[in-house]
């Protein structure tokens, strides 16, 4: 297998901690490219990914994109029921917290600590205050709704880690950053949580090496 990512995403880095997870790094083939320097705006790069993004995963004649798909495809290649469960229940469960996830809580999170760490950090000037506030509303709104479900919870779908953990978790590495205003401490659970994602040892090994590279 090939897996074309970037050290700045957490789109790549929810993949590569799948790969981790998995035990499958040894067979993968990791390319990974400097997107500043626009190493994937290539044809050859094109025809694996017509919309010239990462991550992607090839598979024999499987060019697939999206991090998501490609998380879930790992973990049935592997037969891996308890972190990615195939019965009917487990499957509509994951779809479920991965599309709130791209929809709805990592876009607010995500627009934060965008806005407060990694736009200052890439010079790209300072943080909009309007722009904060209004993803701010909305993170409220949404991680009250992840902060009652994981009550009594150890993860998203229960007692064991599963893909969905490592969607919803994938843009929280700058939460916990000081400067990123992400009022973690009002969503006890939530917090708990992700705390307890980042002491697996495959969340770990694909920590962003710098504060900024986990907001791409
Ligand atoms: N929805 C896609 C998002 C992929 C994405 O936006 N990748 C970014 C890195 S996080 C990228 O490749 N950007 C390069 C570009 O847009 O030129 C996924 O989940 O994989």
């Amino acid at each position: 297998m090939k897996l074309f990512v970037t050290d700045l995403s957490p789109n790549s880095r929810r993949v590569l901690a799948t790969v981790e997870h998995l035990g499958l790094k040894e067979g993968t083939d990791i390319r990974k490219f400097d997107l500043i320097k626009g190493e994937h705006r290539t044809e050859e790069f094109q025809a694996v990914n017509p919309n010239q993004k990462v991550p992607v995963l090839v598979d024999g004649d499987l060019k697939l994109w999206e991090a998501n798909p490609i998380m879930i495809y790992l973990g049935d290649r592997q037969g891996a029921e308890s972190f990615c469960p195939s019965d009917k229940r487990g499957r509509i469960e994951i779809l479920r917290w991965m599309s709130w996830e791209v929809q709805h809580y990592n876009r607010a999170l995500g627009d934060i600590v965008w806005e407060t760490i990694a736009k200052p950090a890439f010079g790209m000037g300072g943080p909009d205050q309007s722009k904060i506030d209004a993803a701010m509303e909305n993170f409220h709104r949404f991680a009250a709704v992840l902060n009652e479900h994981l009550a009594g919870r150890d993860y998203v779908l229960g007692d064991s880690v599963t893909v969905a953990d490592f969607a919803v978790g994938a843009a929280s590495a700058l939460a916990l950053h000081p400067q990123s205003q992400v009022p973690l401490d009002a969503y006890p659970n939530v917090k708990a949580w992700y705390l307890r994602l980042e002491s697996l040892p495959s969340w770990q090994s694909t920590a962003p090496q710098a504060p900024a590279e986990a907001a791409e």
